[in-house]
């Protein structure tokens, strides 16, 4: 029979935490995530938001299942460390669930020699992944929504072996992030706008996995970041030793690189990325938003091409990051673009940038990200 001193055995070597659960119900997160849907605050997402009575019984989808075996498993690399740099979120860079799944899979043949019925889940719509760490002890609630752990703050990623085992549950953590408020004015965008409130609309994170136009007042605060953010997990006093012992990378994926790679080896880099129905136009937008903050002239040539292609969602991205960058050059390419162009929505993009161009890359509608919403109207 496995026991619980078997799975911290295991989760050791990995330097993880476990914790065990039951599968009661999480009326509270599903009352959450419901409050944030009625808000708009999970702008638009699917995930959980869609689901949230799935997602808050896991005893619907695991009939079977007894116990929840929750890990969180730490996922920094060397070439981690500190830099205001990054273009790519760090558990993105790469498999970094290769971690978790190692970790996840030794548990699930642990107990599975035991006779039990197992399944991994984790970054599944029917588990809210952070609601069971916190209940099984393994994490607690970060003001930024991150679970933190003693050891590595918000670096782990969360995952669990759903069994049929008998398992005591593990009670959760005292731990609170006190008085500490880092995270809230670290994030760029003002998302956090109350503590464990996430207003998904103007996350960076988010912005960037969805699909569409990017909103003009988010673009500047996108600074050179593709995919992900970490500002408000850099800030996180507990994660700092963690992040200490790594060197920052010297080999950043570079927006050009994106926007010279053929779809195919596009799709083949970016193979772990969520992105929507797989289309590399998302992928390629973020990176002319990126293009366009890093100011750079040198770029106009590839901008240049952008700004010609046949999707028009590039075009505009391309004649945003044309005008951001500014100047002679650029404001005479926007209007060569605009005689050529026959798409309003580029068109105005483009008149815009003409706008900017002239004023040295600076958008007449730029403005200090504001919250928009009232902080009591939100339910925690
Ligand atoms: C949708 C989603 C997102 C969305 C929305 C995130 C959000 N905060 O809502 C977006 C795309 C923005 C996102 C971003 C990121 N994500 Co994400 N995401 C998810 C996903 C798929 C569902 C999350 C969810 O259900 N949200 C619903 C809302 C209501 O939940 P929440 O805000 O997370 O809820 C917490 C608070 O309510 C808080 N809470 C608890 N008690 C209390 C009490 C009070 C009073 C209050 C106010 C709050 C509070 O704890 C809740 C969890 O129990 C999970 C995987 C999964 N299936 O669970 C991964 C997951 C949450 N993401 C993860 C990661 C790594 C990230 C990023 C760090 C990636 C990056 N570097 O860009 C960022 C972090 C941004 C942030 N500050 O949250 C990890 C988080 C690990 C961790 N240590 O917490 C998860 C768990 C994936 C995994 N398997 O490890 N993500
Ligand atoms: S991931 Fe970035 S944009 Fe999103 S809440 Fe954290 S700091 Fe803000
Ligand atoms: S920065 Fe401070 S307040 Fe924010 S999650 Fe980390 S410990 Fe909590």
């Amino acid at each position: 029979m496995v026991t619980f001193a078997t799975l911290t055995e295991i989760a050791d070597r990995s330097e993880a935490s476990v914790g065990v659960t039951d599968l009661a119900p999480f009326p509270e997160e599903a009352a959450r995530i419901e409050s944030r849907v009625a808000g708009g605050l999970h702008g638009g997402l699917s995930f959980t938001f869609a689901h949230p009575d799935t997602a808050s019984q896991p005893a619907e989808s695991f009939p079977w299942a007894v116990s929840i075996v929750v890990v969180a498993v730490p996922y920094l690399i060397d070439g981690d460390g500190v830099t205001d740099r990054r273009t790519v979120a760090r558990f993105a860079d790469g498999d970094r669930y290769k971690f978790l799944d190692a970790v996840l899979g030794e548990m699930a043949d642990a107990l599975s020699l035991g006779g039990r019925r197992t399944e991994i889940v984790y970054d599944d719509n029917r588990l809210i992944d952070r609601a069971v760490a916190i209940r099984a002890g393994v994490a607690w609630s970060g003001k930024s929504t991150m679970a933190l752990t003693p050891r590595f703050g918000p670096w782990i990623l969360i995952g669990s072996v759903v069994t049929d085992a008998k398992l005591t549950p593990t009670e959760p953590m005292r731990r609170t992030c006190g008085t500490c408020d880092a995270c809230i004015p670290a994030c760029p965008t003002n998302a956090i706008v109350a503590p464990g409130v996430l207003d998904a609309r103007r996350c960076i994170s988010a912005v960037l996995q969805r699909r569409g136009v990017i909103d003009p007042a988010l673009r500047n605060a996108i600074g050179g970041r593709i995919y992900g953010c970490d500002d408000c997990l850099t800030a996180c006093p507990p994660g700092d030793k963690a992040l200490s012992r790594f060197q920052p990378t010297n080999e950043d994926l570079r927006a050009e690189t994106v926007l010279t790679l053929s779809d195919e080896e596009l799709e083949h880099l970016v193979e772990h990325w969520y992105v929507p129905s797989r289309r590399m136009r998302f992928v390629r937008r973020n990176a002319l938003v990126a293009l366009g903050n890093s100011g750079d002239t040198s770029s106009l040539g590839l901008l240049a091409r952008y700004v010609c292609d046949p999707d028009p969602l590039l075009r505009m991205h391309a004649g945003w990051a044309i005008g951001r960058i500014g100047g002679v050059e650029a404001e005479s390419l926007c209007v060569a673009a605009l005689e050529r162009e026959s798409d309003a929505e580029v068109q105005g993009e483009l008149l815009a940038a003409i706008t900017a161009s002239s004023q040295g890359g600076v958008y007449a509608d730029e403005r200090p990200a504001q919250r928009s919403v009232e902080l009591k109207e939100i339910a925690t």
